[in-house]
């Protein structure tokens, strides 16, 4: 359940959740990397929907490979892929110096505004660390907030999420039990990982997964502004005067897993 104020840490999804990074970065760079390699693969962002529902952006193009008949057992292939992902790692790396990815509305509140209820942010996300770096160095950092209190990514982890693997790494080197924190996801294969690992989970609505099943989730919300009054039971105090706006409101609280 998640109780305001009753928090130590709030663990952050990157993709979706922290900012919309799946459509200007991520599939932006997968198709530079595609034309690069002379590869005659482009995905839509409708393939790309599709391909999200596989965490992790070299399984990704395993499974684009085997939809086209390939054989993903094999080890050259397996090796030309991770080249592949290496390269599309790289244009996101671009992408983000470009400056053309912004945290997501109300991010910078929330953290601020947690910080200034000495509760701590953490991020625990399937991306490349890579990506992640990138992210903090040119959208995060310049917005002078705290620095997260335990990053965990792709490389962190054997199984991506939906295995909680990733939230239980977070958990034990923040040495915290499960109840002390809570989760902030955008999809349904995040929210599957943290409530497998014992958290209450918050559902900010994203691009990619506007529709997704995520009733197990404790409360759903559109933008991270929402979230001030339910994780810290007031407005917060910094700059989270904006009310919920109109087509927002929706909010969904409801006690599951007691
Ligand atoms: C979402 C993912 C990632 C990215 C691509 O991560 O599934 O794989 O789409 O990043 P999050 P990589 O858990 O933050 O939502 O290519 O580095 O895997
Ligand atoms: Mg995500």
């Amino acid at each position: 359940m998640i109780i305001p104020g009753k928090h130590r840490c709030v663990l952050f999804d990157v993709d979706g959740t922290i900012a919309e990074t799946e459509a200007p970065a991520h599939l932006a760079a997968f198709n530079r990397a595609f034309a690069d390699a002379a590869l005659p693969w482009r995905w839509s962002r409708d393939d790309y929907r599709q391909l999200l529902k596989t965490t992790g952006g070299y399984e990704r193009l395993l499974r684009h490979a085997a939809l086209c008949g390939a054989d993903v057992e094999d080890a050259g292939l397996r090796a030309s892929l991770l080249q592949l992902h290496h390269a599309k790692n790289r244009h996101v790396a671009s992408i983000m110096q470009s400056g053309a990815v912004l945290p997501r509305s109300g991010f910078r509140t929330l953290v601020m505004s947690l910080a200034l209820n000495n509760i701590a942010w953490g991020v625990v996300t399937t991306t490349s660390r890579a990506n992640w770096e990138a992210l903090w160095e040119y959208s995060l950092a310049p917005l002078v907030i705290p620095e997260p209190a335990v990053v965990v990514c792709g490389e962190d982890v054997s199984a991506k999420k939906p295995d909680p693997e990733a939230y239980e790494l977070a958990l034990a080197r923040l040495d915290l039990r499960a109840e002390r924190c809570c989760a902030i996801e955008d999809s349904r294969n995040g929210m599957l990982a943290a409530r497998l690992a014992g958290l209450a989970v918050a559902i900010v609505r994203s691009e990619f997964f506007r529709d997704e099943h995520v009733d197990e989730a404790q409360i759903v919300v559109d933008e991270l502004n929402d979230l001030v009054p339910a994780l810290l039971g007031h407005a917060g105090t910094i700059g989270a005067d904006k009310t919920m706006s109109a087509g927002t409101r929706r909010a969904v609280l409801q006690p599951a897993l007691r």
